[in-house]
C-alpha cells in the first residue's frame, strides 16, 4: 500500500512540478522575469514530505540537507526533462554563394579573405541566429564549403563595417545539415523545349533541363546551421517527390494541345521532381521539445512562358507545406525513404527559406498568399525594416507601384524588374509564441548598411529574416 501511494505522488509530482522548484530547493538562484516560482510551490513541498514520508517513514523536519537531498533526486528521477522556457531565434538568409561550376566558390572563400562571404559572416555575427537556413550556398558530399564558411568566416570576429560597437563575435554552430538537391542534376529530357538534350554543365541550356535549374550539381543548394541538436535520425526528405502525385498539381500545359497539363512530355513526367532544390523536415531538439525546420528554396516564377511553368512549380512547391502541415490532406506525401504522410499532429515547426513568391508584387502571388493563410501557421506582423522602406523610397522604378509595404521586403530586385520584394520567411506554427522579429536592412546611415549596400551589393540581393519564438 505505501509503495502505490508513493507511486501515486511521483505521478502527482510529473504532472505539477516545475524545473523553477528544482533551483529553489537546491538553494540556488536563477534570473526570470516570471512570477516567484517559490510562491505556490508549499503545496508540492508538502507533497514531497508526504512522499518522502511514504518512502523512508516520518522525516518531521523537511530541512535537514539529507533530506533536500533526497527531495532534488526524487524530482530529478521522477521528471528528468526540465520545462524551461527558451527563446530561440530562427532566421533563413539566401547568401549567394554560387559560381558558373562545382568547387569554385569553395576555393573562392577558401583563404578566409572573401569580401562577400565577410559581409555575411558580420551580417550574421551581429544578428546571432540560433537556427539558421542558408539558402543558395553550393553542395558539395564533402561537405567543404559549409565547413570553410564556418570555420574561416563565422568563427572569425568579423568588422568589415567598421562598427562603432567594435568588431562582431563569433559565432559557432555545433550542429549541421546538408544534403543532396535537384538543381544541376541532368534529367535527360529536353525540359526547357528549346530542342535539343543539353548534359554538359555550365550553361543555362544545360541547367534548363536538369529537374531544377543549375549549371552544375549543387548549385543553389541549402544548409542547416544549429546551436541545438539535429535529429538527424528522423530528417524527412523530399527530393525525389514527383510532382504529379500532388492531387491536382498545376502541371504547365501546351495550348497548342487539347491534352492538358501535356507541357512536359509524359515520360519527363513520370519521373519530374516537385522540389527544384530539396524540401527537408529537420527535427531540432531544444531543451527536450521538438521543433521541425520545414526548408526548402521553390523556384522563382519567373524565366518562362506562357505555360507558366515556373509559377506553377513555385505555387506547388510552396503548396507542398501547406499540404504536409494538415494532417487531414498530407497522405498523399512520401519521403525519400518512402514513408507516407506529413507533420503528425500537434508537432511544433517553423518554415523557413526564400520561398521566391510575395503575397502582394510581382509574380507568384498565390502560393505564398495559400501558405501564409494557412490555420496552422502563427499569425503575427511580418518582420520588418526601416533600410527596406528607405530603399524602396530611394530606388524607385517599379517599387513606387508595390502594394505591399516596403518595410517587409527582403529582396533588392532590379527596379525595372521585380522590384523589391518580400521572398524570405520564418514562419512558426501558432503553438510556437512570437516574441520578436526583423529583416537585417539597417538604414543608409548606419555604418551596418555597408554590409548590405545597393546593387552591385557586397554580400546578397537578399536580406537575413530572423524571428524569436518562445520554446516551452
Ligand atoms: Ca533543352
Ligand atoms: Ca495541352
Ligand atoms: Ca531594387
Ligand atoms: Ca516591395
Amino acid at each position: 500500500m505505501r509503495a502505490l501511494r508513493a507511486i501515486g505522488c511521483f505521478l502527482d509530482l510529473r504532472r505539477k512540478f516545475s524545473w523553477k522548484f528544482v533551483f529553489w530547493c537546491s538553494g540556488l538562484t536563477f534570473n526570470t522575469s516570471k512570477p516567484n516560482p517559490v510562491k505556490g510551490s508549499m503545496n508540492y513541498l508538502n507533497t514531497l514530505r508526504r512522499l518522502a514520508a511514504e518512502l523512508v517513514g516520518p522525516i518531521g523536519n523537511c530541512g535537514k540537507p539529507t533530506n533536500y537531498f533526497l527531495i532534488l533526486m526524487t524530482i530529478l528521477l521522477a521528471n528528468p526533462i526540465a520545462k524551461a522556457v527558451t527563446q530561440v531565434r530562427f532566421a533563413t538568409y539566401n547568401v549567394s554563394l554560387y559560381g558558373s561550376s562545382a568547387g569554385e566558390v569553395a576555393d573562392r572563400l577558401a583563404a578566409g579573405y572573401n569580401p562577400q562571404a565577410r559581409c555575411e559572416a558580420e551580417i550574421i555575427q551581429r544578428v546571432r541566429p540560433d537556427v539558421l537556413l542558408l539558402n543558395e550556398i553550393d553542395y558539395d558530399p564533402e561537405s567543404r564549403l559549409a565547413q570553410i564558411f564556418q570555420e574561416k568566416y563565422l568563427a572569425v570576429s568579423q568588422n568589415v563595417s567598421a562598427s562603432a560597437s567594435g568588431p562582431a563575435e563569433p559565432i559557432r554552430y555545433p550542429y549541421r545539415y546538408l544534403a543532396p538537391v535537384n538543381t544541376g542534376i541532368p534529367s535527360g529530357f529536353d525540359l526547357d523545349r528549346n530542342g535539343k538534350v543539353s548534359s554538359e554543365p555550365g550553361s543555362r541550356e544545360y541547367g534548363g533541363d536538369c529537374w531544377g535549374f543549375g549549371q552544375y550539381p549543387g548549385q543553389y543548394g541549402m544548409v542547416l546551421l544549429s546551436k541545438y541538436p539535429i535529429d538527424t535520425e528522423s530528417v524527412r526528405t523530399f527530393q525525389k517527390f514527383l510532382w504529379k502525385d500532388m492531387p491536382g498539381a498545376l502541371l504547365p500545359d501546351d495550348a497548342q494541345t487539347k491534352t492538358p497539363g501535356d507541357w512536359y512530355a509524359a515520360d519527363a513526367l513520370e519521373k519530374f521532381r516537385l522540389s527544384s532544390k530539396s524540401h527537408w523536415d529537420l527535427p531540432i531538439q531544444i531543451n527536450g521539445r521538438t521543433v521541425h525546420v520545414l526548408a526548402s528554396h521553390p523556384t522563382p516564377p519567373i524565366f518562362d512562358g506562357a505555360e507558366d511553368r515556373n509559377g506553377r512549380r513555385n505555387h506547388d512547391e510552396i503548396r507542398f507545406w501547406v499540404d504536409y502541415i494538415a494532417a487531414d490532406i498530407a497522405s498523399y506525401i512520401y519521403d525519400d525513404c518512402g514513408t507516407y504522410g506529413g507533420l503528425p499532429t500537434g508537432e511544433c515547426f517553423v518554415i523557413m527559406g526564400d520561398l521566391n513568391g510575395d503575397p502582394h508584387d510581382g509574380e507568384g502571388t498565390a502560393g505564398i498568399s495559400l501558405l501564409l493563410t494557412s490555420p496552422s501557421i502563427a499569425q503575427y506582423l511580418p518582420p520588418e525594416s526601416t533600410g527596406g522602406a528607405e530603399q524602396a523610397r530611394l530606388q524607385g522604378g517599379v517599387n513606387k507601384n508595390h502594394l505591399g509595404s516596403s518595410r517587409n521586403d527582403t529582396l533588392d530586385g532590379a527596379d525595372d524588374g521585380p522590384g523589391n520584394l518580400r521572398l524570405d520567411y520564418v514562419l512558426p506554427s501558432k503553438k510556437l509564441k512570437v516574441v520578436a522579429s526583423g529583416v537585417f536592412w539597417p538604414d543608409n546611415t548606419d555604418r551596418l548598411f555597408s554590409l548590405v549596400g545597393v546593387y552591385p551589393f557586397p554580400s546578397s540581393d537578399h536580406r537575413l529574416v530572423w524571428v524569436n519564438v518562445e520554446v516551452e
